[in-house]
């Protein structure tokens, strides 16, 4: 835990300008909530008009304050409540048509009542924003928040009034050099308040986190720890799990903290089996209430094993990006969709690709009993040897554990896709590693590398960051961007560890509709006939452990221009945007079929 303090105190050092959002509240589908969603008001703001004087320094009255003219001579020029109207969650390029392209700033305004409580903390909470997002409550500053695709939130207690309110969120996707991710990727860049937001009600002293999960070796011990906040924090804590016949009290010292375990008799989730359990946390005045799966999950030379059960991951890769209607996908039904289809291909395991994706695609998996694979997008050319971005790397990393490590079909935490071989990269990701198992030792923890070849035909798995890894996913592109298919069925692969290796990705573009045969492009014929190479090649791998290939289904990318063909997708999906299935969906599921 100290060490988690340590990388979270120096991401507060460098970035002092701003007040730091409130430390996560663990689980807030367990809490009393109040949803802000639906209708905002939004301001379109490309020269950040609101927010900068004509000096490019800092307005005192940007937008933020929501000024009304006092009388009829005054001059304000913008008004929140003659604005247009964006939905929330939602990304904005899908909800106008001259938002498709726009990358920059929008401000949101959401007004609200509430009847102040005593006794009572109340807290603002945003599942994403992406990818800047300065917050202010009736005129004042909240605080900000960097990263697209983690929750953050801040205590509001002193600063919310009786009756009416006004929350205003400066968002801002530009793309930044010296962001995370940088300014390449192969995906929208999505801007928006994309997920949920909600106001959270808490008494004076609350349970704020807690960590409840099998120990990594064992099939009963539970290893658990809980995070008061607040000024009563020495106090009893009771955990009780009916159905496992746990009821436990601990005392927290007084920074509000207790480590403990649990010893008992548990029916363990699996994928056949996705039992959980319901959890009460309660505290004097507080009580929280989850749904948790115990698993264990652990690697020996290059196999995996679920339960002590060894395990091969038939899996598939996963954009959020919305099912039928495109755009970034947030709710339970694209949840239900996206995994559902995974399910029909025949996998046990999804890789949610590249960023933490929402929390009901982690929720659906868990009840579905589908394994995870859950990234940060520490993507393709980083800027490794720049302190601020791995401190905005490593607070990703910090609330995507913080949020889902209770979750039981989270098995593998990466820390970054495709990152060019270097000294400083492999520091940077290492440091990275190190604070995963820090903050989970329960997990493995991977990444997804490059291939290498040592002759024209071998290809050698060597990157030196598989020293720190627990599994090496490994993306390879053989019979697309490297050769045609069927190269892929004189390959050799070799390995320098004795590690399990995940092809964590490989995969070829095809059109839906689109026949002709196997050896012309874009085709689904040319689609099945890579497949049907990959899987003759992925049969003779012995230190193959599991597979996503890429991916679920075509998403859109702004890298992606051939008119007729992407028109602003990438096309290796299995299924179209809009839900058909290509023939190479039914080469892999049969070869799914057969491993299962
Ligand atoms: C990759 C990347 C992925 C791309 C994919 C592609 O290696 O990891 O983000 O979308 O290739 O389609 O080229």
């Amino acid at each position: 835990m100290k060490k988690i303090f340590i990388v979270v105190s120096l991401f507060m050092l460098l970035r002092t300008d701003f007040a730091q959002p409130y430390p996560l509240i663990q689980n807030i589908q367990g809490r009393k909530t109040i949803s802000l969603n639906g209708d905002w008001r939004i301001i379109i703001d490309p020269y950040e008009t609101g927010f900068v004087n004509y000096r490019l320094d800092e307005d005192q009255n940007g937008f933020f304050k929501n000024a009304k003219p006092k009388n009829k001579s005054d001059r304000i020029e913008y008004d929140f409540d003659k604005s247009e109207i964006l939905k929330v969650p939602g990304d904005w390029n899908s909800q106008q048509e001259k938002l498709f392209l726009y990358e920059g700033t929008v401000w949101y305004k959401k007004s609200f009542n509430y009847n102040k409580k005593n006794n009572t903390r109340l807290y603002i909470y945003f599942g994403a924003v992406n990818y800047e997002a300065i917050v202010y409550i009736n005129g004042e500053k909240l605080g900000e928040h960097i990263g697209g695709f983690t929750p953050f939130n801040f205590e509001i207690t002193n600063k919310v009034k009786e009756g009416e309110n006004f929350i205003i969120v400066k968002v801002d996707n530009k793309r930044l050099r010296n962001g995370v991710p940088t300014l390449n990727t192969d995906w929208w860049n999505y801007g928006g308040i994309t997920r949920d937001v909600n106001l959270i009600e808490v008494p004076q002293t609350f349970t704020r986190d807690y960590f409840i999960q099998l120990a990594k070796k064992s099939k009963y011990v539970i290893i658990a720890w809980v995070q008061l906040d607040g000024s009563n924090l020495s106090q009893n804590v009771n955990i009780r799990i009916p159905e496992a016949g746990i009821d436990e009290t601990v005392k927290t010292n007084d920074k509000g903290y207790t480590a403990f375990k649990i010893k008992s008799k548990l029916t363990l989730w699996s994928p056949e089996n996705p039992k959980l359990y319901d959890v009460t946390i309660a505290s004097s005045n507080d009580t929280v209430n989850d749904k948790i799966g115990f698993r264990n999950i652990e690697t020996k030379g290059t196999k995996i094993f679920l339960n002590g059960k060894e395990i091969f991951l038939r899996g598939i890769c996963i954009h959020e990006e919305a099912p039928i209607r495109s755009g970034r996908a947030y709710s339970k039904e694209d949840a239900q969709t996206l995994l559902g289809w995974a399910k029909e291909l025949g996998c046990n395991f999804v890789r949610l690709a590249h960023y933490p994706h929402n929390v009901n695609m982690i929720r659906q998996a868990e009840e579905m009993g589908i394994l995870v694979w859950s990234e940060i997008p520490v993507y393709w050319t980083i800027l490794w040897d720049d302190e601020k971005v791995f401190a905005n790397a490593s607070n990703q990393l910090n609330e995507n554990i913080t949020r889902d490590k209770n979750r039981a079909p989270v098995i593998l935490w990466s820390v970054g896709n495709e990152t060019p071989r270097s000294i400083p990269r492999t520091k940077f990701m290492k440091k990275l590693v190190d604070q995963a198992r820090d903050m989970d030792s329960t997990r493995l923890i991977t990444a997804a590398t490059e291939i290498h070849y040592i002759n024209s035909k071998t290809i050698m798995i060597d990157d030196p960051l598989g020293k720190y890894l627990d599994v090496l996913g490994c993306n390879e592109y053989i019979g697309w961007y490297d050769g045609l298919p069927a190269k892929a069925d004189s390959i050799i692969w070799k390995s320098d560890y004795d590690k399990p290796i995940v092809f964590s990705e490989l995969g070829g573009g095809a059109k839906y509709g689109l026949h002709a045969d196997s050896l012309t492009i874009w085709s689904e014929e040319f689609q099945a006939n890579f497949y049907k190479h990959q899987i003759n090649m992925i049969k003779k791998i012995a230190f193959l452990q599991g597979m996503t290939p890429w991916i679920l289904m075509d998403f859109r990318s702004p890298r992606r221009v051939l008119p007729g063909i992407q028109d602003f997708y990438n096309r290796k999906g299995l299924f179209s945007d809009k839900g058909e299935r290509k023939k190479a969906f039914y080469v892999l599921q049969t070869y799914y079929n057969l491993l299962k």
